[in-house]
Formats: structure tokens, C-alpha cells, sequence
């Protein structure tokens, strides 16, 4: 696709996914995962205990822990090589104001650093882990399908801040494909004041919104703004629609509201069109990275697409890898 119908066709059906109910887009979705897999990449879905018990909690619960995804030493070198490099002024490069700033000497004015798309990916380990097999096993569970790669990302959050961040620091819905996943890994130790992620759980499926609703007090949902009780509802909603927190979310949801710690090299993967959020960081910087697995390739604001070799010389390359790492290359 050239550089304007990539665009174009991502905006269309961007247009389309802010028009559908949760049951629409679910079944897109599908159709969607119907034609890739008519397409033939798929391998033999690795199973194993752990793929199959993180499949099932992703799909249950919206999020599910995941521990140990780096040691401690791969840590350590990974936090390094980014300390090393100029960071940009927003939770994504592409919507900062492209200046470079070093950490120490302006960076820490802004709720985030982000780093360049090459950056990224030239960092130790965090193309291998994207590509693991059993990321991408999970991945293609939840899909339906052989994975998209379709964003990677790294990004400090601040502390100190007086407000916190406009969306990505409330509870919000991405809205980034029809059915999609997202591994967070810290890299930095995150306790309660280290900027969790935090995540409502079943806020992801309908169905189990549904179920959450019909138990909810009676006239609960009616003192709820009304966008934030369409999108509960998993009606159609605005991207960068964001309910902070939004007292009704406690109110419906509390009990399902997961403040998530973790150490350093752990994370988590989950399907974040369930309402989530960064809890602003009070302790320290939080650095994290963000793999993101979707259907299709995404040009969304992330793309900015890195040379072939740079990812091909690190994993197995062939066919289903470049498939799947599509979007990150530039043709
Ligand atoms: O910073 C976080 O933990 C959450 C980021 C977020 O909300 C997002 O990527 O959509």
C-alpha cells in the first residue's frame, strides 16, 4: 500500500470502528481473522501450560499478569540503552514535538519520553520478546489469526506532574483495530506509587459487560455521562474519549478495577478496548514497552516503518516472520 492509501484506509476504517457497537466490531473482527487465516501464515499454535492458561485468562478477565519476561540482567541493559538515547515529549514519538531531549536535562518537564521508532527497535531483546513464541501464541489465540505487529513503543512517565496526563492517565478505550492485544513490560520496578497499570476487568467483551451491569444497583448506570454509559454499554464511542476516574466507573466496576504491580521485567498483555489506564507515577520515572498485536497492518500514528535487516538479522526470518513484522519495514 503506498504512503496515501495506507492512511487513507486506516482513517475509513477508523471512521467505521468509532460508528460500531461492540457487537459490530466483534464481528468484523472476525471476518477480518477469517481472511488472514485463509491467507495461510498461521503456524502450529504452540501449546503449552502457560499459553494456555494466559490465553484463557486474556480472554476472560481483558489482562492477564505475566512474570518474568525479562531477567534481571537483560533488564538492567535494556534500562541502560535507553537512559543513553534522547527522548520525546509525549506517550507516542509521533505526536510529540519531535525535539530530542536527554534524560536529566529537560525530558523529566513533560508527563512522558518516548522514543524514536528506531530506537525501539535497535534495543537489546525487545524484538526477540515481541517474537516469542509464546507471546505470539498467545496473541494469535485471542485473535483468531496470525498476529499483525502493528506498534512498538518505549516511554517514560514522569512523576511530579500537577495534572496527569490527558487520556492515556484516565480510564480510556483504544481503538486501535478490530481485535487487538497489548504486552506491557516494565522496566523499572512498579509498586503502588510507581505508576501501575490499572485495567477494569470484563470491560473487554460485551457479553461479560452485560453480566457486570445486570448487577449493578438499580439507576446506577443512569447517573453515568452519557458517552462514558454508551461505551460501557460497548456502544459506539469517540477514540480519545477518556472518563478519568470517573467516580460511576468505581461505583459499577470498583471491584473489578486491577491495580497492576509488577518488578521490573514483568508485565502484562491485555486487550486495552477494555477501559484502562497509567496510573500517574509518584515514586520515580516509570519506563515501559508496549508490543501491539492487531489484524491488520495499522497505520496508525505510530507507523514509521524501520529497515528490513534491523529485525530480520534477530529472530528467524521467514515468511510468517516477515508477515507479521510487516508493518514495522519498510518495503
Ligand atoms: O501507561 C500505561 O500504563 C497505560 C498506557 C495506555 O493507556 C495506553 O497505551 O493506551
Amino acid at each position: 500500500m503506498s504512503r496515501i492509501d495506507g492512511p487513507l484506509v486506516w482513517q475509513a476504517l477508523q471512521s467505521l470502528r468509532e460508528e460500531l457497537d461492540a457487537a459490530e466490531r466483534d464481528r468484523i473482527a472476525s471476518h477480518f481473522a477469517g481472511q488472514v487465516r485463509a491467507r495461510g501464515f498461521a503456524a502450529p499454535i504452540a501449546s503449552s501450560p502457560v499459553v494456555d492458561s494466559a490465553a484463557g485468562v486474556l480472554a476472560a478477565e481483558g489482562y492477564c499478569s505475566l512474570a518474568s519476561l525479562l531477567a534481571p540482567a537483560q533488564v538492567a541493559e535494556v534500562v541502560r540503552y535507553f537512559r543513553e538515547r534522547p527522548c520525546f515529549n509525549a506517550h507516542v514519538h509521533a505526536s510529540s514535538d519531535k525535539v530530542p531531549r536527554r534524560l536529566g536535562e529537560g525530558a523529566e518537564a513533560f508527563h512522558y519520553g518516548s522514543y524514536a521508532l528506531d530506537d525501539v527497535v535497535a534495543a537489546p531483546f525487545l524484538v526477540e520478546l515481541a517474537n516469542s513464541p509464546a507471546l505470539l501464541a498467545i496473541a494469535e489465540r485471542y485473535l483468531g489469526c496470525t498476529p499483525t505487529l502493528y506498534s512498538l513503543n518505549a516511554w517514560w512517565s514522569f512523576p511530579g506532574l500537577a495534572r496527569p496526563a490527558k487520556v492515556s492517565q484516565s480510564f480510556h478505550r483504544d481503538l486501535d483495530d478490530f481485535r487487538f492485544c497489548t504486552l506491557f513490560l516494565y522496566l523499572t520496578d512498579v509498586d503502588a506509587r510507581g505508576g501501575p497499570h490499572a485495567y477494569v476487568r470484563r470491560t473487554h467483551r460485551i457479553d461479560l459487560l452485560e453480566q457486570e451491569m445486570a448487577k449493578a444497583a438499580p439507576g446506577a448506570l443512569e447517573e453515568v455521562d452519557p458517552q462514558l454509559r454508551a461505551s460501557v454499554a460497548g456502544g459506539a464511542f469517540r477514540r480519545g474519549q477518556a472518563y478519568g476516574l470517573d467516580p460511576a466507573i468505581r461505583q459499577l466496576f470498583g471491584h473489578l478495577a486491577d491495580m497492576i504491580p509488577g518488578p521490573a521485567g514483568s508485565g502484562l498483555i491485555a486487550d486495552t478496548y477494555g477501559l484502562h489506564m497509567g496510573i500517574p507515577p509518584e515514586s520515580g520515572p516509570r519506563l515501559i514497552f508496549w508490543a501491539r498485536y492487531g489484524l491488520h497492518v495499522n497505520y496508525g500514528p505510530n507507523a514509521a516503518p524501520v529497515e528490513e535487516r534491523l529485525i530480520a538479522s534477530r529472530i528467524p526470518w521467514d515468511d510468517r516472520a516477515r508477515y507479521i513484522n510487516r508493518a514495522l519495514l519498510r518495503s
